[in-house]
C-alpha cells in the first residue's frame, strides 16, 4: 500500500525535468537570406530565436559575407507598410521570435559573390549577456521569371 505513494512523487519529478528540458537554450534556426534580385538592392535574411533560460536582448548581427547589416521591422501604421531599425530584440525564456517576412528581419548590404556561389553564409548573433551563436544560412538566389537556372553542373557543396 505505501509503495503507491511514491509514484504521484516520481512522476511530478519527471515532469519538473521535462520542462526544464533542452527547450531551454539560446540558439537561432531556419536561417535563410533572399537575395535581392535587383542589383544593388538590399537582399533580406529570416530566421527563429530561441530564448534561453534567461531573459536576453538580441543586440547585434554580423557577418563576415555582408558589408553592411541592420535589423529591421516592419510594421502597418495607417494600412502602410513601413519598416524601421532595430535596436535589439527582445527574447524571453524559453521564447520563440520569428524574424519573417512582413515583421522583423535582417537587410543586408552587399552580401559578397562567394557566399552567393557557396549557397550559404554565416550570422554571429550577439546578445546582451554576452553570448556569441554562430549560425549558418542557405541562401536563395532570385529566379527571375522566365529564365530557365539550371544548376546542375556546378559542383555539389562539400558540407
Ligand atoms: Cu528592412
Amino acid at each position: 500500500m505505501l509503495k503507491q505513494l511514491s509514484i504521484p512523487f516520481a512522476a511530478t519529478a519527471a515532469l519538473m525535468l521535462a520542462s526544464c528540458g533542452q527547450g531551454d537554450v539560446l540558439r537561432a534556426d531556419n536561417a535563410v537570406v533572399k537575395v535581392s534580385p535587383v542589383e544593388g538592392n538590399p537582399s533580406v535574411a529570416y530566421m527563429d530565436l530561441h530564448g534561453g533560460r534567461v531573459e536576453v536582448d538580441l543586440v547585434g548581427v554580423t557577418s563576415d559575407d555582408v558589408v553592411r547589416l541592420e535589423m529591421h521591422e516592419t510594421t502597418e501604421e495607417d494600412g502602410m507598410a513601413m519598416m524601421k531599425p532595430m535596436k535589439s530584440v527582445n527574447i524571453l525564456p524559453g521564447a520563440k521570435v520569428k524574424m519573417e517576412p512582413g515583421g522583423k528581419h535582417l537587410m543586408l548590404w552587399g552580401v559578397s559573390e562567394t557566399a552567393i556561389k557557396r549557397g550559404s553564409l554565416q550570422f554571429k548573433l550577439i546578445y546582451s549577456n554576452d553570448d556569441r551563436i554562430l549560425i549558418d544560412a542557405r541562401i536563395e538566389k532570385p529566379t527571375p521569371a522566365g529564365t530557365e537556372t539550371t544548376e546542375a553542373g556546378e559542383e555539389s557543396d562539400a558540407e
